[in-house]
């Protein structure tokens, strides 16, 4: 039986879409118009009472599933792939999907919505400020990890969940907040980081998620607005 995945073009959903394309799995895509606040319509808080995208609704399972590590996490079990084979990188796989999850992203979305957790312009300058300098170590820490196990990806020599998460986050960073994103030359200083970044953008299970929700262009290095931003 199909997945449903709801969606917003750009929105955390197109790291699950990168998923299902990776993995080849049968799904529909129900877009819910953000521009019309549409994510906090009742019909949508019953799928997921914060209001938030990605949620992806498996036949299967007794409730729909959001926060996106753990749509991620369900999809690489369920089809035993995007994730290492050798089953002593398990803790490595989780680790990493964790820190993507609760440190890139929770950051990321405090510097994409800074007004909604400070007040003034300039503590919001100054919450910016710091967050972009936490975001910049937590690149350079991954751009080590890539190196450690010799990439091209996270775990090593395979594609995991892990990357489409990173690779999303990285786009997002050189477009948001506009006006103050983290410019594209800072990412091109981290040289594995990069390389990950350009392999994953030329896969054609990739271009295609992106395609399906009107993005083309320079995925991850350099991307530009989608033309319907969302954020
Ligand atoms: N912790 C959530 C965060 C998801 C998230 O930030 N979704 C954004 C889109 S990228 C959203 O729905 N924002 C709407 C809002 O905040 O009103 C996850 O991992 O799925």
């Amino acid at each position: 039986m199909a997945y449903t995945l709801f969606y917003s073009p750009d929105s955390a959903n197109i790291i699950v879409r990168m998923a299902l394309e990776e993995i080849g799995a049968d799904y529909e895509a129900l877009v819910v118009d953000r521009r019309a606040n549409a994510q906090r319509s009742p019909a949508f808080l019953k799928f997921n009472p914060q209001g938030l995208l990605p949620v992806l609704v498996d036949p299967a399972q007794d409730e729909p599933l959001f926060e996106t590590a753990a749509i991620l996490l369900h999809l690489a079990d369920q089809h035993s792939t995007l994730k290492p084979l050798d089953p002593r990188a398990r803790g490595r796989l989780l680790k990493w999907l964790f820190f993507l999850s609760n440190t890139l992203h929770a950051d990321l979305r405090i510097a994409f919505y800074t007004e909604r957790y400070a007040d003034s312009s300039e503590s919001i300058a100054a919450l910016r400020m710091r967050l972009r300098a936490r975001v910049m170590a937590q690149l350079a820490l991954l751009d080590a990890e890539i190196a450690r196990h010799d990439g091209p990806w996270l775990m090593g020599a395979e594609l995991s969940v892990c990357d489409v998460y990173l690779a999303a986050c990285v786009r997002w960073l050189q477009l948001y907040p506009r006006g103050d994103a983290i410019p594209t030359s800072a990412v091109q200083a981290l040289p594995r980081l990069s390389a990950l970044l350009q392999t994953l953008d030329a896969r054609p299970a990739v271009r295609k998620a992106f395609a399906a929700e009107g993005i083309s262009g320079s995925l991850f290095l350099d991307p530009e607005y989608p033309a319907n931003p969302a954020v």
